[in-house]
């Protein structure tokens, strides 16, 4: 079947909006609300394990803080902890910004001069995206993606393919007309269980997760005169990512 679409995880994939993002908006959210939880970088790659914001805060204190007393009105106090991260985050993105990784800018113009689709399928909320999209990539870059699936639109987050199979909805395709890109195995497993094809860019927090399924894992996308790592298959003949590889795995059986 055709190629007609491109589905894009966000952190991780896009940008390393993890360890200097999140991270370090979870912490500013925590003081801010007088706790004495602060995230390192070694910590936080364990709470990863856990997607979703809130999901992970209840992880965190479930799985590392038995001393913590919970109030009656928890749920509540970490919903208001993510608004307050959500916040701290998007203000990050506004003053300095996280640039792109490696290759996703000039891959994201050669696709959009194909005329290809493009979605967002990702389990960060919303306005971080939209941030991201407009502080990082351009003024108008929101207006690149045809579907911006994110956040609690589906109830369970990756590695459940909810996600995926929303935003191929939204746009009517089916996955053998898609191409999917993820960092992190619960991506992976989310985008295999959607049935897409999918193409893996690492980075330090998902080098040694198992990739298996996914057409190639590389260090990132490259550009030219900058080949990627090779970690599992192959660039199609490519010396980068460029909708030519991308035209080349999918085709592929
Ligand atoms: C992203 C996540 C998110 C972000 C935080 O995973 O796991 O939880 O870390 O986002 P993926 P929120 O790249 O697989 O989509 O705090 O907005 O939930
Ligand atoms: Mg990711």
């Amino acid at each position: 079947m055709q190629l007609k679409a491109l589905l894009f995880d966000v952190d991780g994939t896009l940008a390393d909006t993890e360890r200097d993002g999140h991270r370090v908006a979870f912490n500013a959210a925590f003081s801010e609300y007088g706790l004495d939880w602060q995230w390192d970088v070694a910590l936080y790659g364990q709470l990863l394990a856990v997607t979703g914001g809130k999901e992970r805060m209840h992880y965190y204190v479930d799985a590392f803080r038995s001393d913590y007393v919970k109030p009656a009105d928890f749920v509540e106090l970490v919903a208001a902890l993510h608004r307050a991260k959500t916040r701290h985050y998007t203000r990050m993105l506004q003053e300095g910004g996280i640039p792109m990784r490696s290759g996703v800018v000039r891959l994201l113009k050669e696709v959009r001069d194909a005329g290809l689709r493009l979605a967002i399928a990702t389990t960060t909320t919303p306005e971080n995206v939209t941030a991201l999209l407009r502080h990082s990539l351009a003024d108008d870059a929101n207006d690149w993606f045809e579907v911006i699936a994110a956040g609690d639109i589906v109830p369970a987050k990756k590695p459940a393919a909810d996600i995926y199979l929303w935003a191929m909805q939204q746009m009517q395709l089916k996955p053998e007309a898609c191409f999917a890109f993820e960092d992190s195995e619960n991506g992976l497993r989310s985008s295999l269980g959607a049935g897409l094809k999918t193409l893996v860019t690492i980075n330090d927090y998902t080098r040694n997760q198992p990739f298996s399924g996914a057409v190639a894992v590389l260090s990132d996308l490259g550009e030219p005169g900058q080949s990627p790592l090779i970690l599992a298959g192959h660039l199609c003949g490519q010396d980068y990512v460029n909708l030519t590889a991308i035209r080349r795995w999918h085709a592929a059986d």
